[in-house]
C-alpha cells in the first residue's frame, strides 16, 4: 500500500489517494459498514452506483459466523461479499466490548461469551491478525483496547498499556506470518487510544508512529463523550501522526462531525449511522434529516433530495412513506441508498473543495444549509 498526499487546504483538510490491492481510494472517504460481508439491504452494484470506494467488514462477526477459516475456504471476504474493491476489517476488540457478555481483559487478550450462542471464546492480538489475514482484507486494524467514557486516569493508563503492547504483538505476528510483499500485501493500521488524556493520546500516537505502520486510526472516540471531547481527542492525536500516512477516525459520525474531523486532518471514516437511521425511517439530505413516517409527507410528491440519485428519486416522499409504514423492504433499501449516497457525495464535495483550497467556506455553507431546517 502507498498513500499519496496531493494537497493540504489552508484549513488543514487533506486530499489524498490510497493505493490498495483492490484499487485506489480517494480521500477524504467514507466507508459504508458491511459487518457480516454485506452492507445492509444493498447489492454491491448499488455500492458501485453510489460511488463507494471501500467498505468495512468485522473480525468479530465473521469469525463467529461463518468462521474465518470458512471465509478463507470460500475464496476470502471479497468473493463472499461480491465486492471487488478495497475492504478494511476492524480487529474485533471494540465489537467484543459493545456486543459480547462477561468480558475479561488480560495481558493475553480478551475472553468473552459471544452474543450468538454464549460460547466462551478468546480473541488475542495474534488471533485477530490471523483472522484478518484469512478474510483477506486490504487493510487490517490492530487489536486494541477501547476504554469506556468516562474513564479515570488509572484505567486509561492501564488500557493504553494493553493497546501498545498488543500493537507490538500484532506487528510481530505480521512480520513472522504475513511476509508477502508487493502490491497484494495487506496493510496494517495502528489505533491511537488514551481516552480524554492529552498526554496519553500523544504518547500513544508517537509510540505507534515509531513502530511504522501503514496508517493510523484514532479510536476510543464517539463512545458517549460530548462532541467537544471527541474533537479534542482528535486534536490531541492527529498532530503526532506522520503526515505522509492516512488517518482514520473510527466509528463516527454526523455529517457535521465528519467535516470537523476533515478540517483536523482526518482522511477516512466509517459509521453505521447512515444505514441504521435508514432502518429507523430517517432520510439524510443536504437540508437536514427527513423523518419519513411523519404525516406531513403523506401527499408530498417531491423526491427526498433533488440532488440525490435517480434510483431513489423516481419515488415521491409520499410513496416512500407508504412503503415504510407498510413494512416494505424497499423502503429500507431506498433510505439506505439515499443516506449512503448523501455521505459519499459529501466526501466528494469535500475533496473538490480541498482541491480548490476552499474547504473552510464549503464547510460553513454546508452546515448553514444542513442546520437551517427548511425542508
Ligand atoms: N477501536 C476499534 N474499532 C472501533 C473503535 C475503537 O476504538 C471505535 C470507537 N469509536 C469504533 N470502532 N478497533
Amino acid at each position: 500500500m502507498s498513500f499519496t498526499l496531493h494537497s493540504v487546504d489552508p484549513s488543514g483538510a487533506r486530499l489524498g489517494t490510497l493505493h490498495l490491492p483492490h484499487g485506489d481510494v480517494q480521500t477524504p472517504i467514507f466507508m459504508p459498514v458491511g459487518t457480516q460481508g454485506t452492507v445492509k439491504t444493498l447489492h454491491p452494484d448499488d455500492l458501485h452506483a453510489l460511488g463507494a470506494q471501500i467498505i468495512l467488514g468485522n473480525t468479530y462477526h465473521l469469525s463467529l459466523r461463518p468462521g474465518a477459516e470458512t471465509v478463507r475456504d470460500l475464496g476470502g471476504l471479497h468473493t463472499l461479499s461480491g465486492w471487488d474493491k478495497p475492504i478494511l476489517t476492524d480487529s474485533g476488540g471494540f465489537q467484543v466490548w459493545s456486543l459480547a457478555k462477561l468480558r475479561k481483559i488480560t495481558e493475553e487478550g480478551v475472553r468473552f461469551q459471544n452474543h450468538i450462542d454464549g460460547a466462551t471464546m478468546m480473541l488475542t492480538p495474534e488471533r485477530s491478525m490471523e483472522i484478518q489475514a484469512q478474510l483477506g482484507s486490504d487493510i487490517a486494524m490492530l487489536f486494541d483496547e477501547c476504554p469506556p467514557y468516562p474513564c479515570d486516569r488509572r484505567y486509561a493508563e492501564k488500557s493504553l498499556g494493553y493497546t501498545l503492547r498488543w500493537a507490538r504483538r500484532c506487528k510481530q505476528w505480521v512480520d513472522e506470518n504475513n511476509p508477502a510483499s508487493g502490491s497484494g500485501r495487506q496493510s496494517h493500521f495502528g489505533i491511537v487510544q488514551g481516552s480524554v488524556y492529552a498526554d496519553l493520546r500523544r504518547q500513544c500516537a508517537e509510540e505507534l508512529a515509531a513502530m511504522d505502520f501503514d496508517g493510523y486510526a484514532i479510536g476510543g472516540v464517539s463512545v458517549g463523550e460530548p462532541e467537544e471531547e471527541m474533537l479534542k481527542a482528535i486534536e490531541h492525536s492527529a498532530p503526532y501522526l506522520p503526515a505522509d500516512k492516512p488517518r482514520y477516525a473510527m466509528g463516527l459520525g454526523t455529517p457535521v462531525q465528519l467535516l470537523e474531523m476533515i478540517e483536523r486532518g482526518v482522511d477516512m471514516f466509517d459509521c453505521v449511522m447512515p444505514t441504521r437511521l435508514a432502518r429507523h425511517g430517517i432520510a439524510m439530505t443536504p437540508d437536514g434529516p427527513i423523518h419519513i413516517k411523519n404525516k406531513k409527507w403523506e401527499k408530498d410528491m417531491r423526491p427526498l433530495d433533488v440532488e440525490g440519485h435517480p434510483h431513489v428519486n423516481r419515488f415521491s416522499r409520499a410513496a416512500i412513506r407508504h412503503f415504510f409504514r407498510s413494512g416494505e423492504i424497499l423502503a429500507l433499501r431506498l433510505l439506505s441508498f439515499q443516506n449512503l449516497s448523501f455521505y459519499l457525495r459529501l466526501m466528494a464535495q469535500a475533496r473538490s473543495a480541498i482541491a480548490a483550497g476552499q474547504f473552510g467556506s464549503f464547510k460553513r455553507a454546508f452546515i448553514s444549509r444542513y442546520q437551517a431546517n427548511d425542508i
